[in-house]
Protein backbone atom coordinates (compact mmCIF):
# COMPACT_ATOMS: atom_id res chain seq x y z
CA UNK A 1 0.00 0.00 0.00
CA UNK A 2 1.37 3.60 -0.79
CA UNK A 3 1.66 6.06 1.79
CA UNK A 4 -1.19 9.26 0.91
CA UNK A 5 -0.76 11.18 3.46
CA UNK A 6 2.78 11.44 1.42
CA UNK A 7 0.97 13.40 -1.27
CA UNK A 8 -0.10 15.65 1.10
CA UNK A 9 3.11 17.10 1.26
CA UNK A 10 4.42 20.07 -0.32
CA UNK A 11 7.72 19.02 -1.82
CA UNK A 12 9.40 22.43 -1.81
CA UNK A 13 8.65 25.74 -0.12
CA UNK A 14 11.12 27.39 -2.23
CA UNK A 15 9.04 27.15 -5.19
CA UNK A 16 5.44 27.85 -3.42
CA UNK A 17 7.74 31.26 -2.46
CA UNK A 18 8.69 31.92 -6.28
CA UNK A 19 5.02 31.82 -7.18
CA UNK A 20 4.13 33.99 -4.56
CA UNK A 21 6.47 36.43 -6.44
CA UNK A 22 5.41 35.34 -9.71
CA UNK A 23 1.98 35.93 -8.89
CA UNK A 24 3.33 39.25 -7.44
CA UNK A 25 4.35 39.63 -11.29
CA UNK A 26 1.52 38.25 -12.87
CA UNK A 27 -0.69 40.62 -10.67
CA UNK A 28 0.24 43.67 -12.81
CA UNK A 29 -1.41 41.98 -15.75
CA UNK A 30 -4.20 40.22 -14.50
CA UNK A 31 -7.67 42.07 -12.75
CA UNK A 32 -8.81 38.84 -11.62
CA UNK A 33 -6.49 38.24 -8.06
CA UNK A 34 -9.35 36.30 -6.68
CA UNK A 35 -8.73 33.76 -9.21
CA UNK A 36 -5.12 33.39 -8.17
CA UNK A 37 -5.68 29.70 -6.34
CA UNK A 38 -2.13 31.18 -4.55
CA UNK A 39 -4.05 33.70 -2.48
CA UNK A 40 -5.93 31.36 -0.39
CA UNK A 41 -4.07 31.13 2.85
CA UNK A 42 -4.76 27.42 3.40
CA UNK A 43 -1.49 25.83 4.50
CA UNK A 44 -0.96 22.61 3.55
CA UNK A 45 -2.52 20.27 5.71
CA UNK A 46 0.72 18.23 6.11
CA UNK A 47 3.21 20.98 5.62
CA UNK A 48 6.69 18.94 5.46
CA UNK A 49 9.75 20.95 7.20
CA UNK A 50 11.16 24.13 5.70
CA UNK A 51 14.25 25.52 6.25
CA UNK A 52 12.47 28.58 7.27
CA UNK A 53 10.58 27.43 10.47
CA UNK A 54 8.11 30.44 10.35
CA UNK A 55 7.13 28.45 7.66
CA UNK A 56 6.22 25.18 9.05
CA UNK A 57 2.77 24.75 10.27
CA UNK A 58 1.57 22.58 13.08
CA UNK A 59 1.48 19.22 10.71
CA UNK A 60 -1.73 17.91 11.88
CA UNK A 61 -3.49 20.43 13.62
CA UNK A 62 -5.32 21.52 10.39
CA UNK A 63 -6.22 18.09 9.32
CA UNK A 64 -7.70 17.68 12.24
CA UNK A 65 -9.81 20.07 12.64
CA UNK A 66 -13.35 19.29 13.86
CA UNK A 67 -15.66 18.72 11.02
CA UNK A 68 -12.59 19.59 7.87
CA UNK A 69 -12.87 17.29 4.68
CA UNK A 70 -9.29 15.85 4.70
CA UNK A 71 -8.28 15.05 0.80
CA UNK A 72 -5.35 13.02 -0.30
CA UNK A 73 -4.67 11.70 -3.80
CA UNK A 74 -4.81 7.81 -4.30
CA UNK A 75 -4.62 5.23 -7.46
CA UNK A 76 -3.83 6.72 -11.08
CA UNK A 77 -1.39 9.26 -12.38
CA UNK A 78 -1.78 12.41 -13.91
CA UNK A 79 0.10 12.46 -17.83
CA UNK A 80 0.05 15.38 -20.33
CA UNK A 81 -3.24 15.09 -22.05
CA UNK A 82 -6.38 13.11 -20.52
CA UNK A 83 -5.38 11.23 -16.97
CA UNK A 84 -7.44 10.63 -14.21
CA UNK A 85 -6.04 10.71 -10.53
CA UNK A 86 -8.37 9.62 -7.37
CA UNK A 87 -9.26 11.98 -5.09
CA UNK A 88 -9.99 10.29 -1.57
CA UNK A 89 -12.45 12.58 1.04
CA UNK A 90 -12.31 11.96 4.54
CA UNK A 91 -14.44 13.75 7.27
CA UNK A 92 -13.68 12.55 11.13
CA UNK A 93 -11.54 9.63 10.00
CA UNK A 94 -14.93 8.18 7.75
CA UNK A 95 -14.93 8.30 4.01
CA UNK A 96 -16.92 11.47 2.92
CA UNK A 97 -19.45 10.52 -0.06
CA UNK A 98 -21.70 12.61 -2.11
CA UNK A 99 -19.73 15.39 -2.71
CA UNK A 100 -18.44 15.22 -6.36
CA UNK A 101 -20.23 18.44 -7.19
CA UNK A 102 -18.94 20.69 -4.81
CA UNK A 103 -15.32 19.68 -5.09
CA UNK A 104 -13.71 22.23 -7.27
CA UNK A 105 -10.20 21.40 -8.53
CA UNK A 106 -7.23 24.52 -8.97
CA UNK A 107 -4.37 22.87 -10.94
CA UNK A 108 -1.17 25.17 -10.67
CA UNK A 109 2.25 24.51 -11.88
CA UNK A 110 5.06 26.97 -10.31
CA UNK A 111 7.65 27.45 -12.55
CA UNK A 112 10.96 29.25 -11.77
CA UNK A 113 9.68 32.52 -14.10
CA UNK A 114 6.20 32.41 -13.78
CA UNK A 115 3.20 29.99 -12.08
CA UNK A 116 -0.13 29.21 -14.45
CA UNK A 117 -2.93 26.95 -14.25
CA UNK A 118 -4.61 23.92 -16.74
CA UNK A 119 -8.08 23.46 -17.85
CA UNK A 120 -10.69 21.65 -15.73
CA UNK A 121 -13.72 20.31 -17.34
CA UNK A 122 -17.01 21.01 -15.56
CA UNK A 123 -17.86 17.27 -15.01
CA UNK A 124 -13.73 16.56 -14.48
CA UNK A 125 -14.93 15.23 -10.69
CA UNK A 126 -16.65 11.58 -10.48
CA UNK A 127 -17.74 9.77 -7.81
CA UNK A 128 -16.74 5.91 -7.79
CA UNK A 129 -18.42 3.05 -5.94
CA UNK A 130 -15.56 3.19 -3.22
CA UNK A 131 -17.11 5.29 -0.60
CA UNK A 132 -15.24 8.42 -0.26
CA UNK A 133 -13.41 8.15 -3.67
CA UNK A 134 -13.90 10.40 -6.39
CA UNK A 135 -12.36 10.15 -9.87
CA UNK A 136 -10.84 13.42 -10.84
CA UNK A 137 -10.27 13.38 -14.78
CA UNK A 138 -8.06 16.45 -16.02
CA UNK A 139 -6.02 17.82 -19.07
CA UNK A 140 -2.77 19.21 -18.87
CA UNK A 141 -0.81 20.90 -21.08
CA UNK A 142 3.01 20.67 -19.77
CA UNK A 143 4.84 17.51 -16.98
CA UNK A 144 7.08 18.56 -14.39
CA UNK A 145 9.37 17.27 -15.84
CA UNK A 146 10.98 18.77 -19.51
CA UNK A 147 11.91 16.18 -22.99
CA UNK A 148 15.38 15.73 -21.46
CA UNK A 149 13.82 14.37 -17.81
CA UNK A 150 14.74 18.02 -15.86
CA UNK A 151 12.29 19.36 -13.61
CA UNK A 152 10.13 21.78 -14.76
CA UNK A 153 7.77 22.61 -12.21
CA UNK A 154 5.71 21.58 -9.22
CA UNK A 155 2.35 21.06 -10.40
CA UNK A 156 -0.17 21.18 -7.33
CA UNK A 157 -4.08 20.67 -7.22
CA UNK A 158 -5.84 23.06 -5.28
CA UNK A 159 -9.02 21.31 -4.17
CA UNK A 160 -11.55 22.47 -2.28
CA UNK A 161 -14.98 20.96 -1.16
CA UNK A 162 -17.62 23.87 -0.46
CA UNK A 163 -16.68 26.77 0.89
CA UNK A 164 -13.41 25.31 2.52
CA UNK A 165 -10.42 26.56 2.24
CA UNK A 166 -8.74 24.63 -0.75
CA UNK A 167 -6.13 21.78 0.12
CA UNK A 168 -2.70 21.57 -1.83
CA UNK A 169 -1.62 18.37 -3.37
CA UNK A 170 1.50 18.04 -4.26
CA UNK A 171 1.12 15.67 -8.02
CA UNK A 172 3.39 14.82 -10.41
CA UNK A 173 2.38 15.45 -14.23
CA UNK A 174 4.50 12.64 -16.34
CA UNK A 175 4.75 13.38 -20.25
CA UNK A 176 2.47 11.60 -22.04
CA UNK A 177 2.98 7.55 -23.00
CA UNK A 178 3.37 6.47 -27.08
CA UNK A 179 3.55 8.63 -30.02
CA UNK A 180 -0.78 10.07 -29.86
CA UNK A 181 -1.10 13.61 -29.83
CA UNK A 182 -2.83 14.48 -26.61
CA UNK A 183 -3.61 17.87 -27.83
CA UNK A 184 -2.93 20.81 -30.03
CA UNK A 185 -3.06 24.66 -30.21
CA UNK A 186 -5.01 26.88 -32.78
CA UNK A 187 -4.92 30.60 -32.66
CA UNK A 188 -6.01 33.81 -34.34
CA UNK A 189 -3.50 36.64 -34.89
CA UNK A 190 -6.66 39.00 -33.64
CA UNK A 191 -7.24 37.30 -30.48
CA UNK A 192 -4.51 38.08 -28.18
CA UNK A 193 -3.77 37.85 -24.38
CA UNK A 194 -1.91 40.65 -22.70
CA UNK A 195 1.46 39.13 -21.30
CA UNK A 196 3.05 42.08 -19.09
CA UNK A 197 2.33 44.80 -21.29
CA UNK A 198 2.62 42.63 -24.74
CA UNK A 199 0.08 40.96 -27.18
CA UNK A 200 0.44 37.52 -27.99
CA UNK A 201 -2.14 35.36 -29.56
CA UNK A 202 -4.87 33.29 -26.97
CA UNK A 203 -3.92 29.61 -27.64
CA UNK A 204 -7.02 27.39 -27.64
CA UNK A 205 -6.19 24.13 -26.88
CA UNK A 206 -8.11 21.11 -28.39
CA UNK A 207 -7.56 17.86 -26.52
CA UNK A 208 -8.13 14.04 -27.47
CA UNK A 209 -10.72 13.35 -25.56
CA UNK A 210 -12.21 9.93 -26.67
CA UNK A 211 -11.35 9.04 -30.25
CA UNK A 212 -13.19 5.56 -30.68
CA UNK A 213 -13.28 3.61 -34.10
CA UNK A 214 -16.74 5.60 -35.83
CA UNK A 215 -16.16 8.46 -33.36
CA UNK A 216 -13.59 11.41 -32.59
CA UNK A 217 -14.52 13.67 -29.13
CA UNK A 218 -12.32 16.45 -28.12
CA UNK A 219 -12.36 18.82 -25.25
CA UNK A 220 -11.63 22.77 -25.85
CA UNK A 221 -10.20 24.72 -23.49
CA UNK A 222 -8.56 28.46 -23.80
CA UNK A 223 -6.72 30.63 -21.24
CA UNK A 224 -7.51 34.23 -20.32
CA UNK A 225 -4.71 36.91 -19.30
CA UNK A 226 -2.70 35.78 -16.03
CA UNK A 227 -2.50 32.53 -17.05
CA UNK A 228 -3.88 31.20 -14.27
CA UNK A 229 -7.65 30.52 -15.28
CA UNK A 230 -8.03 27.94 -18.34
CA UNK A 231 -11.80 28.33 -19.40
CA UNK A 232 -13.28 25.20 -20.90
CA UNK A 233 -14.78 26.92 -24.40
CA UNK A 234 -18.54 27.28 -24.52
CA UNK A 235 -20.53 29.91 -26.80
CA UNK A 236 -21.44 32.00 -24.11
CA UNK A 237 -18.05 32.75 -22.66
CA UNK A 238 -16.70 35.92 -21.92
CA UNK A 239 -12.71 36.48 -22.99
CA UNK A 240 -12.61 40.06 -22.66
CA UNK A 241 -14.94 42.73 -22.04
CA UNK A 242 -14.21 42.86 -26.37
CA UNK A 243 -14.24 39.29 -26.83
CA UNK A 244 -17.08 37.03 -26.00
CA UNK A 245 -17.48 33.65 -28.13
CA UNK A 246 -20.84 33.69 -29.81
CA UNK A 247 -20.43 31.08 -32.01
CA UNK A 248 -18.00 28.27 -32.17
CA UNK A 249 -17.38 25.80 -35.26
CA UNK A 250 -15.32 22.43 -35.30
CA UNK A 251 -14.98 20.13 -38.03
CA UNK A 252 -13.13 16.98 -38.28
CA UNK A 253 -11.38 15.28 -40.89
CA UNK A 254 -9.62 12.22 -41.12
CA UNK A 255 -9.08 12.16 -45.07
CA UNK A 256 -8.26 15.90 -45.26
CA UNK A 257 -10.88 15.95 -47.89
CA UNK A 258 -14.70 15.51 -46.39
CA UNK A 259 -15.01 17.96 -43.16
CA UNK A 260 -17.82 16.37 -40.50
CA UNK A 261 -19.03 19.30 -38.31
CA UNK A 262 -18.54 18.39 -34.77
CA UNK A 263 -21.61 19.24 -32.07
CA UNK A 264 -20.16 20.94 -28.92
CA UNK A 265 -22.00 20.42 -25.56
CA UNK A 266 -21.96 22.64 -22.57
CA UNK A 267 -18.91 20.57 -20.87
CA UNK A 268 -16.90 21.89 -23.87
CA UNK A 269 -16.70 18.42 -25.42
CA UNK A 270 -16.92 18.41 -29.45
CA UNK A 271 -17.69 15.20 -31.61
CA UNK A 272 -18.43 14.15 -34.35
CA UNK A 273 -18.48 10.92 -36.57
CA UNK A 274 -15.94 9.95 -38.06
CA UNK A 275 -14.33 6.69 -39.23
CA UNK A 276 -10.97 6.57 -37.12
CA UNK A 277 -7.38 7.04 -39.07
CA UNK A 278 -4.41 8.73 -38.18
CA UNK A 279 -3.96 11.66 -38.33
CA UNK A 280 -7.33 13.16 -37.75
CA UNK A 281 -7.52 16.63 -38.36
CA UNK A 282 -9.23 19.27 -36.63
CA UNK A 283 -10.58 23.00 -37.73
CA UNK A 284 -11.72 25.61 -35.78
CA UNK A 285 -13.73 28.37 -36.14
CA UNK A 286 -14.66 31.19 -33.66
CA UNK A 287 -17.32 33.89 -34.50
CA UNK A 288 -16.69 33.03 -37.85
CA UNK A 289 -12.82 33.42 -38.31
CA UNK A 290 -10.56 30.64 -38.52
CA UNK A 291 -8.07 29.83 -36.23
CA UNK A 292 -5.26 27.98 -37.20
CA UNK A 293 -2.01 26.77 -36.39
CA UNK A 294 -0.04 29.72 -36.44
CA UNK A 295 -2.95 32.53 -35.99
CA UNK A 296 -2.09 33.84 -39.85
CA UNK A 297 -4.54 33.12 -42.50
CA UNK A 298 -5.67 29.90 -43.34
CA UNK A 299 -3.51 27.95 -46.28
CA UNK A 300 -2.68 24.62 -47.16
CA UNK A 301 -0.72 23.56 -44.38
CA UNK A 302 -1.58 25.81 -41.31
CA UNK A 303 -5.44 25.38 -41.67
CA UNK A 304 -5.91 22.44 -39.46
CA UNK A 305 -4.53 20.84 -36.09
CA UNK A 306 -3.48 17.07 -36.42
CA UNK A 307 -3.89 14.56 -34.42
CA UNK A 308 -1.52 11.27 -34.63
CA UNK A 309 -3.43 8.34 -33.75
CA UNK A 310 -2.18 4.86 -33.35
CA UNK A 311 -3.83 2.47 -35.95
CU1 LIG B 1 4.35 25.03 -16.87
Amino acid sequence: MAAPRLNLRVTNMSSHRIAFLSLGLLACSSAEPAAHPEDHDAAPIDAAPTDAAAEVAAPDAAAEVSGAYVVSTGEGALTVGKSTVQLRVTRGGAPATGLAPTIKITPVMAMSKMSHGNPVPVDAVRETATPGTYDATLFFTMASVDASGNPAGDWKLNVAIGDQAPVSLAVTVKPAAGTDTTHVMLKNASDTIAAMGSAKPRNYVIFRDTFAADRVTVFVATVLEGMMVWPPVTTGLKLTDALTIETLELAASTDGATWTPMTCDATARCTAAVSLASPVRVKLKINGKDYTTDGEAPGASNAAATFKVTP
